[in-house]
């Protein structure tokens, strides 16, 4: 009896206990495995190092707990005060986290050569940093928007705003025109930046690269063909005053659905007259002009230099 229902016990405690953790917030402490492969690779590498030092800690505080109570002094116990080294323990503990430190740096080579590994990319976008926002550029289609914290964030962030954040959603973790890509599509971001150094970081890619004025990085992701919908971000350098206010979102849609909206956006560039293509922030425009723009719709002053 005791046999036929101990399993079941131990099975329904299992349960209960992973969901009283997953309620508990302690789940959120941890990374996420991200929507992408790369992303799930430097998980399972985080997970993997994690029990490497989880098991190192076991064993060297169970062994300095075991040596203090069996050779305590009221057992009796008596140092050794003639040894002054032990040639054998020496080269056990030097080729044993050598050999540790070599079985963790394989796969993470491995995982670093892959995100490096920017052929066969299918769309290819600029991501310009910039005090305090994104531009981004989509190379083959000439697409070219800004994309800077929501007006309702905005508004809230004010000095005695008197509106409750509570009640803005997603506050200042949304923006005014999110990056719209395809899923399973290789992406190249050229990554750049027009003032300071910013970073453009979206954790549920994998992707957090430098945006440096004069130099372009290259990043790329592919997002799993069943996981479309709205990821977030935030620049991870502290690059000024409002480093805090230049959120990210990419809008992940289906091929067809991201088809249309790129044709959306190229016919609607292409009826704007070259007036209002300047203040408007979904079509291509001199860099000089949006400088204006968007030092007119700012709160703040901000300055956008041309870039080189
Ligand atoms: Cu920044």
């Amino acid at each position: 009896m005791i046999r036929k229902i101990l399993p079941l016990f131990t099975a329904l405690a299992l349960a209960m206990s992973r969901a009283a953790f997953a309620e508990s917030g302690w789940s959120l402490l941890n990374m996420t495995p991200g929507v992408t492969d790369i992303s799930r690779k430097i998980y399972g590498l985080h997970m993997l190092v994690f029990y490497v030092c989880c098991g190192i800690g076991v064993v060297v505080f169970g062994a300095m707990v075991y040596s203090i109570v069996r050779f305590r002094h009221s057992q009796g116990a008596v140092p050794d005060t003639t040894m002054v080294h032990n040639t054998k323990v020496e080269v056990v503990w030097t080729i044993i986290p050598v050999v540790i430190l070599i079985a963790m740096a394989i796969p993470a080579a491995r995982t670093l050569i892959q995100i490096e590994d920017l052929r066969n990319t299918e769309l290819t976008i600029r991501v310009t940093g910039f005090q305090w926002g994104w531009n981004y550029t989509y190379i083959a289609s000439g697409v070219n928007f800004f994309s800077r914290l929501d007006r309702q964030s905005d508004a809230a962030r004010q000095l005695d705003s008197g509106i409750d954040v509570n009640t803005v959603p997603h506050y200042l973790l949304n923006v005014d025109h999110p990056l719209v890509v395809p899923v399973d599509t290789k992406v190249r971001l050229l990554i750049t930046a027009d003032d300071v150094i910013h970073s453009w970081w979206v954790p549920a890619f994998g992707v957090k690269k430098d945006a440096i004025p004069g130099f372009i990085n290259e990043a790329w992701f592919k997002v799993d063909a069943d996981k479309p919908g709205v990821y977030r971000g935030q620049c991870a350098e502290l690059c000024g005053r409002d480093h805090g206010f230049m959120p990210i979102v990419v809008d992940a849609r289906s091929k067809s659905d991201f088809e249309a909206w790129l044709k959306a956006q190229v016919a609607a560039q292409k009826a704007q007259p070259p007036a209002q293509q300047a203040r408007e922030p979904a079509s291509s425009s001199p860099p000089a002009r949006e400088a204006e723009q968007q030092a007119q719709s700012l709160s703040q002053p901000t300055r956008l230099a041309v870039l080189p």
